[in-house]
């Protein structure tokens, strides 16, 4: 009985193996390669747009595809490309929001995914110091550090606008003879303004980077530009421009 189901089993075993081998072995897909994503910067203010480049390949050169996502913001144009568009949320008051923004390459077999941060402010950064003036000391000799009537200031182009945001309203700045204080607001003339140190100088609480008795009239001609004898603000995404906070 034995004897008998070895040899009905052992000849279909190998005819079986024998068909096998003679079968074209499968080759495995490769999986597309990204290289890198390219970005035009990793810190930029929310409302610039910012261009970014997948660098993709597929050793088979099989025909790839793309997908972009981003845990906030848009892609303007779409996120099927290897190149896109995105641009940020908006940070809330001057904080920076990180964002990670992901390619998907396929070849329609398998995928690849890779992904970068891009840090967004929400505009450059300045001092609310309303304008230069000279304190006087009261009846003690000391300073106060604030603008009291009477006290000498020095009249400074203002228009509280910005045309880097497309500010359809902005009027180039001019002096209005009155004193303007500290007002959450940005004014031009503090591009060029800082608190000063009031142990150095206490006549002087506001440092102001042009000659004061020209009003402004010296300031360069686009003052929009960082200068680097003259800005007192930081340029936080390093574009060279300043773009207030609001
Ligand atoms: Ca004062
Ligand atoms: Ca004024
Ligand atoms: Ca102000
Ligand atoms: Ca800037």
């Amino acid at each position: 009985m034995h004897k008998l189901r070895i040899l009905i089993t052992v000849p279909f075993s190998i005819s079986i193996i024998i068909g096998c081998t003679e079968k074209a072995p499968v080759q495995p897909n490769l999986s597309p390669e990204i290289f890198s994503i390219v970005t035009s910067t990793v810190l930029t203010d929310y409302r610039l747009p910012v261009v970014l480049f997948c660098v993709a390949y597929d050793f088979e050169f099989d025909p790839l595809s793309y997908l972009w996502s981003c845990t906030s913001g848009n892609f303007l144009g779409g996120a099927t490309n290897d190149t896109v568009v995105w641009q940020g949320a908006k940070p809330s008051g001057t904080d920076t929001l990180t964002f990670t923004i992901a390619a998907e390459v396929t070849d329609g077999h398998s995928n690849t995914r890779d992904s970068l941060q891009i840090k967004a402010v929400n505009g450059d950064l300045y001092y609310d110091t309303g304008e230069p003036f000279v304190d006087a000391p009261d009846t003690y000799g000391l300073y106060n550090g604030v603008w009291d009537a009477g006290e000498v200031f020095f009249d400074l182009p203002s228009s509280r606008s910005n045309p880097a945001v497309g500010d359809s309203l902005y009027e180039f700045p001019t002096l209005n003879g009155s004193y303007d204080n500290t007002n959450g607001y940005f004014d031009e003339y503090e591009l060029f303004t800082r608190p000063g140190d009031i142990s150095i100088d206490p006549t002087w609480p506001i440092l102001y980077t042009y000659n004061v008795y020209s009003h402004g009239a010296d300031w360069q001609t686009n003052f929009w530009l960082y200068d680097t004898l003259h800005s007192t603000w930081t340029d936080r995404n390093s574009d060279g421009l300043f773009e207030p906070p609001w």
